[in-house]
């Protein structure tokens, strides 16, 4: 199927990329094999909502491909990066987060990631303090 087709391709370009990330629970959201509450999708990206949220709104976007972490990423991503941003700003607006909001991207131990797939935290709906923790 177009399906087995796009996966492979996802996988092969991965692979080619960064070796060989492991795949994460994101993957199988990705793949519908369990089960997200997917707000926003594309042939690039997904954006679902954070299953710990630390807001009234808090969702996730991501890319289809496995880029494992933010310090990776390479000049041939800028594009995705930036659809990433776009897709971000765009469902931000469409849950209804007018007066504000906050981007995050957790990198590596320092920055606390715990899934291995790049992935930007939007967070809305309350006040939201700085520094962060
Ligand atoms: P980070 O710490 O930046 O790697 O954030 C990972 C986020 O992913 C964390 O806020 C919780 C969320 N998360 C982890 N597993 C799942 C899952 O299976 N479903 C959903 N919807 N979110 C998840």
């Amino acid at each position: 199927s177009s399906d087995e087709v796009t996966k492979s391709r996802l996988a092969a370009e991965a692979q080619k990329k960064y070796g060989n990330p492991p795949p994460t629970i994101f993957s199988k959201i990705i793949n519908k094999t369990i089960p997200a509450d997917i707000i926003y999708e594309d042939e690039k990206s997904l954006a679902f909502r954070d299953v710990n949220p630390q807001g009234p709104v808090h969702f996730l976007v991501i890319p289809k491909t496995l880029i494992p972490r933010i310090s990776l990423v390479a000049d041939d991503d800028t594009e995705l990066l930036g659809h990433l941003l776009v897709v971000a700003s765009k469902v931000a607006k469409k849950e209804g987060l007018t007066k504000g909001y906050r981007l995050v991207i957790n990198d590596g131990p320092l920055g606390a990631q715990s899934v291995y797939h790049l992935h930007i935290h939007v967070i809305g709906g309350r006040q939201m303090g700085w520094p962060p923790g």
